[in-house]
C-alpha cells in the first residue's frame, strides 16, 4: 500500500543539475566506466599533492581493494586549507550546547589555527605518523579539531562514543593499541553530567601503553589528575604556533578505524582510508543534500558514529560548508528544541534517525507548529528503516510538504551513502531508500547465492567496489573476509534484506544476522549477552529484538537463572543496571524473560530466529525446528512470554 504513496518532486525542486533523466544517464555511464567516472570527480572534488597511478586495483575473494594509488594527499588540507582563500572568514562549525546560551562558532580560519595548534600538541606528546589516537569526547568542537588534527599529522583517529563504558573504552583502546587518548573533564548532555575522564581514568587502568591523556577543560568541575600522563587540552595547544605542515598521505593510508558491533562479542574495528574514503563522502554529501553556497547544515548524529564522521565533520567541510554540531538533547529542555534550533541558526538542511523523528512525533505537532521552519529545504535520515507514518510526518509536519526527504542507506562499512534520492530527481516513496548512488550496483540474492531479476526480496549485497568500501577490520582480516566477503563469493554482503519494487526502488527489510538496532545504534547480540552473564545469578542469556514504536527496535532478553538462583525483580533492574555500565544506557533490556532453558541446536547454537519470532508473539510458524536438540523448550518459553502474561 506504501508504494502507491508517491511523492514527486516538488515543482520549486526542479533542477537544471540533477533530473531523473541526468540520474539515470549518469549512473549509467558511472557503472559502465567507473574507473573513468571515478578519477573524473577526484580530478574535480579534491586536491591532491601528487596524481594517482592507477584508479582502481582489487580482488574481492581477498578482500583487497586500492583506490588512487600512487596519489598523494591530506585530508584536513581538503577540509580546511584549501578553503582558505575563499572562505577564510565564513563559519565552518556553528555549535550550539546543551543550553541555549552556550553558542560558539569558528570560520575556516579559526578552524585552521585550532586544528593546527591541536596537530603541533599532539606532535609534542609523541604522536607519530601512523599511530592511534582515541577520542572519547562530548559534542563539541574539539571533538572535530581532534579528527582533523589526526589527519594533519596521519596519526589515525578512532573515536569511541562518549556514552561507552569504561569497559567498553578499554576494549577499543586495546584492540587499536592506541597509545593516546583525547577527552574532556565531563560531558553535560540533558543538563546530565556524564564522567568522561573519571572512564577514561578506570579504563586506562589496563591499557599500559597510553603515555598520554589530553583533557579538555568543558564542565570545569574537580577531577582525578595522574601527573606525567594527563595534559590540560587548552593549557597544551595555547602556546603552539597556528601552522602546521600537513604530513603527505598516500592514497591507501589509514585515516581512521571506528568501532561497530558485530555478530560475535567482540566489537570490530572498521578501517577507512584517505583518498576513498573523503572522494565519496565529498560527492555524497554535494549530490544527496545539494548543498548550496552559505547555507546551514545540521546533522544531529554523534560524532562517536559513522554519520558523525562522514556527514557532520569530514563530507561537509571538505565541501566547504557550515555544518552545525548540538551538543544537547532533542527534547532538552522540552520538545521543541530542535525546531527552535533550526530557527534560530537558520538551518537550511537536516539530517537525523528516524528514532529521533518518532520520538519527537510522539509528542505531538504543537511543539513543531510553535516554530516557523522557514529556512528548512530538505530533509533526510539515516541509521534504520523509516516506517511511512514518520516518514510523512516528517515531510508533512516538519518541511510543511516542501521538502523533499533524502532517505539514506549505508554502513559504517561502507564509509558513505549507497542508496538514496537525490533531491530534484527522484519521485519519493515513504520508507524507501529509492534507488542507488552513482557508481553504486546493489544486488539481490537469495540465499543460496542466486541473484533474484527484477522486483523482489533478498540479501542485499553489493557487486564491485567504491571508493570508501571498507579496507579491512583491524587486525583481523580475515574476520573481515568471512563477515562480508566469503558468505556471497564476489559480492559485499552487507548483512541487510532488502526488497526492489517494479520501479527498481530499494526498500530495507532490517538486519538478516544477529545484530540489534537500537534507536539506529547497533549492537551485538553478543555483546549484550555477554554483559548479562556476568552477574554471578545469570547462567546463559540470549538477546533479540522486538519492535518499538520509538526505537525502532528494543532489547528483548532471555535469561537462564543458576540453578540457586531465584528470579526477582530486583534481579532484573540489576541486569538491567549491568548492561548500562558495561556496554553503555543504549544496551538496556526493555524486558527480560526468565527461562529454564534456551532452545539450540545440537552443535549448541542458541537458535535466535525462533527466539525472535516468540518475543515477538508470531508464534503460528516457527519454521524448522527439528534441530533444536531438545524442542520441548519451545512450548515452555512461549507460555512464559510477555504475549501469555
Ligand atoms: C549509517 C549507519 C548500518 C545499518 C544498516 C541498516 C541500518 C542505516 C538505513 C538503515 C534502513 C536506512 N540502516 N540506514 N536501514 N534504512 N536509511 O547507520 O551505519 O551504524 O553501521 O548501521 O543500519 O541495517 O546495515 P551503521
Amino acid at each position: 500500500m506504501s508504494e502507491k504513496n508517491i511523492y514527486p518532486v516538488p515543482d520549486h525542486f526542479q533542477q537544471a543539475w540533477m533530473t531523473d533523466e541526468k540520474y539515470q544517464s549518469l549512473y549509467r555511464y558511472s557503472l559502465e566506466k567507473p574507473e573513468e567516472f571515478w578519477s573524473c570527480k577526484a580530478e574535480h572534488y579534491i586536491n591532491w599533492f601528487r596524481p594517482w597511478n592507477s584508479v582502481y586495483e582489487g580482488d574481492f575473494s581477498k578482500g583487497e581493494v586500492s583506490w588512487f594509488r600512487g596519489g598523494q594527499l591530506n585530508v584536513s588540507v581538503n577540509c580546511i586549507d584549501r578553503h582558505l582563500e575563499k572562505r577564510a572568514d565564513q563559519t565552518a562549525i556553528l555549535w550550539e550546547g546543551d543550553t541555549q546560551d552556550e553558542q560558539k562558532s569558528y570560520t575556516y580560519q579559526q578552524l585552521h589555527d585550532e586544528v593546527c595548534k591541536l596537530a603541533n600538541a599532539l606532535k609534542q606528546l609523541g604522536v607519530n605518523r601512523g599511530d592511534r589516537v582515541c577520542i572519547y569526547m562530548p559534542m563539541i568542537p574539539e571533538a572535530a579539531f581532534a579528527m582533523l588534527a589526526c589527519a594533519r599529522i596521519g596519526a589515525v583517529h578512532a573515536v569511541v562514543f562518549g556514552g561507552f563504558s569504561p569497559n567498553s573504552l578499554q576494549d577499543r583502546i586495546l584492540d587499536c593499541d592506541c597509545q593516546m587518548v583525547i577527552t574532556a573533564d565531563e560531558g553535560i548532555r540533558g543538563g546530565r553530567v556524564i564522567p568522561l575522564k573519571a572512564n577514561v581514568d578506570e579504563a586506562l587502568q589496563c591499557c599500559p601503553d597510553v603515555h598520554s591523556v589530553l583533557v579538555v577543560k568543558y564542565s570545569g568541575s574537580d577531577i582525578n589528575w595522574v601527573e606525567g600522563r594527563d595534559h590540560w587540552y587548552q593549557s597544551l595547544t595555547a602556546t603552539q604556533p597556528a601552522d602546521c605542515e600537513p604530513e603527505i598521505m598516500d592514497a591507501e593510508d589509514p585515516l581512521f578505524i571506528l568501532y561497530t558491533s558485530g555478530s560475535t562479542g567482540k566489537p570490530k574495528g572498521v578501517q577507512h582510508t584517505t583518498a576513498g574514503y573523503i572522494l565519496y563522502t565529498t560527492v555524497t554529501f554535494h549530490y544527496v543534500f545539494d548543498y548550496r553556497e552559505g547555507e546551514v547544515y545540521w546533522c544531529a548524529a554523534d560524532v562517536g558514529w559513522i554519520t558523525g564522521h562522514s556527514y557532520m565533520v569530514y563530507g561537509p567541510l571538505s565541501n566547504g560548508a557550515t555544518t552545525l554540531m548540538y551538543a544537547g538533547l532533542p527534547f532538552w529542555p522540552d520538545a521543541s528544541r530542535i525546531w527552535d534550533i533550526v530557527d534560530r541558526h537558520q538551518v537550511n538542511i537536516a539530517y537525523t534517525a528516524p528514532t529521533a523523528i518518532r520520538a519527537l512525533m510522539a509528542k505531538g505537532n504543537a511543539y513543531v507548529d510553535k516554530s516557523s521552519r522557514s529556512s528548512l529545504r530538505l530533509l533526510g535520515t539515516v541509521g534504520e528503516p523509516i516506517n511511512p507514518e514518520a516518514w510523512q510526518w516528517y515531510y508533512k509536519v516538519v518541511g510543511n510538504s516542501r521538502c523533499p526527504v533524502v532517505d539514506t542507506w549505508w554502513q559504517t562499512e561502507t564509509g558513505g551513502i549507497m542508496i538514496t534520492p537525490l533531491p530534484g530527481a527522484n519521485a519519493l516513496k515513504p520508507g524507501s531508500a529509492t534507488r542507488p548512488f552513482l557508481g553504486i550496483r546493489p544486488d539481490l540474492l537469495d540465499d543460496d547465492g542466486n541473484k533474484i531479476v527484477g522486483p523482489g526480496e533478498g540479501n542485499l549485497v553489493i557487486s564491485g567496489s567504491w571508493p570508501s568500501q571498507i579496507r579491512t577490520l583491524y587486525g583481523d582480516h580475515q574476520r573481515m573476509l568471512d563477515t562480508y566477503f566469503n558468505r556471497f563469493p564476489g559480492y559485499y554482503c552487507t548483512g541487510d534484506g532488502a526488497r526492489r519494487d517494479e520501479d527498481g526502488y530499494y526498500w530495507i527489510t532490517g538486519r538478516v544476522d544477529d545484530v540489534l538496532s537500537v534507536s539506529g545504534h547497533r549492537l551485538g547480540t553478543a555483546e549484550v549477552e555477554n554483559a548479562l552473564v556476568l552477574h554471578q545469578a545469570v547462567a546463559e542469556a540470549a538477546v533479540v529484538s522486538i519492535p518499538d514504536p520509538v526505537k525502532g527496535e528494543a532489547i528483548y532478553a532471555f535469561v537462564t537463572p543458576m540453578d540457586d538462583a531465584e528470579p526477582s525483580t530486583e534481579l532484573e533492574s540489576e541486569l538491567i543496571k549491568l548492561t548500562a555500565s558495561e556496554i553503555g544506557p543504549i544496551a538496556k533490556p526493555k524486558r527480560i524473560q526468565w527461562t529454564k532453558a534456551l532452545p539450540k541446536t545440537r552443535s549448541g547454537k542458541i537458535m535466535r530466529r525462533i527466539l525472535r519470532k516468540i518475543a515477538r508473539g508470531d508464534t503460528d510458524n516457527l519454521g524448522d525446528t527439528t534441530t533444536l536438540a531438545d524442542p520441548s523448550v519451545i512450548n515452555h518459553l512461549i507460555e512464559h512470554s510477555a504475549y501469555c502474561q
